[in-house]
């Protein structure tokens, strides 16, 4: 490609409404165009990303036996009505009339339809397992679109679901489709993570989530830093080991302090000279049928997820004030365990180990010191309810967790019956008995896998793609444009990496070699390649590594199979 004829608008500035380095460099560097919020033109260079990253995939779902097809954007309300989904998803469904005042939706997803696809293709065991995938746009009205290609309204996902007769053809269908993620995001070059994630209230079901490690992730991991463990899990899911049973002992009497305008853990600890893991909090929460009190150490933070799974709840919410002094009497900042009535009482692991803690007293401006659980208060649910922390010991081996931080750009589900079931799809075993599929499903983003590829690649002068997944495998800069030598020599090396199968941009735009400079950098392919007034006298081609700054002389002759070989490792 001639950079003249590239379809490439490279900005001097940062646009200042990009808040992540892959929104300012997709825009800076030419790949992307805003249309509406979360809604972007793709230029020839991220068409060409978006190409590489698919092909990829393809390759990886079709080696597993999975089949591509396509199903429509456009899905009739009453599929959705059926699942009874249609009511559950809120403004986030896009939803639209047709001329006749029918309801339709943009597929936000697509188990409704390819369920529905199967209650009347399949019939009979025989015609079982399936693998089925497309690679299409998405729609998803998001409250708050941003961070670029991160978290668009529009967006290209490729989406698989699997179809069994039993759990054990699933659970063949879930590994396949975990081995073909994990060559996935190797094959594009990407340092990624399979953690186990939550599964929700329903409980039982695995999940797993691919991430992306980048300091600007929005997600947090824990994972073993032991080399011979690989337990990983989101920050949701991660597990604590029980703490140690505590000799309970040297038991004082509790008594209350004064503890004027001490509302916060830090304030009460500072008040009292009581460390924050011996105060007990108690935070207020409420579900959609109860309001009920957390106990974690002062020190820990209350897992909600957690909380939600074991109360098997909808939602929860921190209670408000109002709630707060119609159950405890007291305003927000003195709740406590003791004397509390009324409310089912939820404490984390550690908070039933703790001895002689500080609590709030349920009366303004006072606290308990000497509070022991069992003895001054009895609990309803003791289970894990926390937040795990960095360093922290691995519930697999007991080394240490490490906490880094990712970008989601995929996941996989064992779904179960659930589709089956409120759809209809169903098949004959081999005995005649009717039996709902058993069903999986595996999404991967694209444009956001593109997004958290220059999360994790890049520096101060722009993008550094992996060779897989670059736009193109170099730049060829003729350095003095004027100079017909240079041109020349500069076409011959164009249609020479062409003939070996390279894919590059020729610059032969009637630039300084400064701006061309800058724009090879910020454009982020992996080998810059100058033709300067030394390769003519010498013959000799400057070849520079982009995430290195490394510069090779490699003779003109030798010059395909170099940029081969170095492309290899890059
Ligand atoms: C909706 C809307 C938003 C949604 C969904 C439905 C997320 C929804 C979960 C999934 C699960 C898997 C297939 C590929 C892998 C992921 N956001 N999800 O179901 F109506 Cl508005 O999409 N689907």
């Amino acid at each position: 490609m001639r950079a003249t004829e590239l379809l490439a608008p490279t900005l001097r500035e940062a646009p200042a409404d990009a808040e992540v380095v892959s929104h300012r460099l997709l825009l800076r560097a030419g790949f992307i165009r805003r249309v509406a919020a979360g809604v972007y033109n793709y230029l020839p260079l991220a068409v060409r990303v978006i190409k590489k990253i698919e092909q990829i995939i393809r390759e990886e779902m079709d080696r597993q036996g999975g089949q591509e097809l396509l199903m429509p954007i456009l899905q009739p309300a009453e599929l959705w009505q059926e699942s009874g989904r249609w009511d559950v998803y809120g403004p986030e469904l896009f939803r639209l009339k047709d001329r006749h005042d029918r309801d339709f939706a943009l597929g936000p997803t697509h188990e409704e339809i390819i369920t529905t696809l199967v209650r009347g293709e399949v019939n009979s065991y025989k015609q079982l397992p399936l693998l089925l995938y497309q690679i299409q746009n998405k729609y998803r009205d998001e409250r708050r679109p941003r961070f670029g290609l991160m978290r668009g309204r529009e967006f290209i996902m490729k989406d698989l679901y699997s179809f069994d007769r039993d759990e054990e053809g699933l659970q063949i269908s879930y590994l396949k489709m975990h081995e073909a993620y994990t060559r996935i995001f190797q094959r594009c070059g990407l340092r990624f993570r399979p953690v186990e994630a939550d599964s929700g209230a329903i409980g039982g079901s695995e999940t797993h989530e691919f991430m992306v490690l980048a300091e600007s992730g929005e997600a947090s991991v824990l994972f073993c830093e032991s080399g011979a463990c690989d337990y990983a899990a989101n920050v949701e899911r991660a597990a604590q080991v029980s703490p140690p049973e505590k000799v309970k002992d040297n038991l004082k009497n509790i008594a209350e302090k004064e503890t004027p305008d001490c509302r916060t853990i830090e304030e009460v600890s500072q008040f009292l000279g009581i460390a924050a893991q011996d105060i007990i909090k108690t935070l207020l929460y409420e579900t959609e049928a109860e309001a009920v009190a957390v106990l974690v150490r002062g020190d820990r933070d209350v897992n909600e997820i957690k909380l939600l799974n074991t109360l098997g709840c909808l939602r929860v919410n921190l209670a408000g004030e109002e709630t707060i002094r119609k159950v405890t009497g007291a305003s927000r900042g003195f709740s406590g365990p003791v004397g509390l009535k009324g409310i089912k009482i939820i404490a984390d692991l550690e908070v039933a180990s703790i001895i002689n803690a500080a609590a709030g007293a349920n009366k303004d401006n006072i606290h308990w010191i000497n509070v022991n659980p069992g003895r001054d208060f009895s609990i309803d649910i003791i289970t894990d309810v926390r937040m795990v922390e960095d360093g922290e010991p691995c519930p697999c081996c007991g080394q240490k967790l490490k906490e880094a931080r990712g970008i989601e750009v995929g996941q996989i589900f064992k779904l179960g019956i659930k589709y089956s079931k409120l759809l209809g799809a169903t098949y004959l075993d081999e005995g005649g008995k009717v039996k709902p599929v058993i069903m999986g499903c595996y999404g991967i983003g694209v444009t956001r896998t593109m997004a958290a590829a220059i999360e994790q690649n890049n520096d101060q002068d722009g993008i550094i793609w992996p060779a897989a997944i670059a736009p193109f495998h170099a730049v060829i800069i003729p350095v003095n444009t004027k100079d017909a030598g240079q041109t020349a020599l500069a076409e011959a090396i164009y249609a020479r990496l062409a003939a070996a199968g390279l894919e590059t941009i020729l610059d032969d735009r009637a630039e300084r070699a400064g701006v061309k400079f800058k724009d090879a950098d910020l454009i982020g392919c992996p080998l810059r390649i100058t033709v300067g007034a030394k390769a003519l006298t010498e013959r000799q081609i400057e070849v520079r590594v982009r995430r290195t700054g490394e510069t090779t002389m490699i003779p003109e002759e030798k010059l395909e199979s170099a940029v081969l070989e170095l492309l290899k490792e890059l």
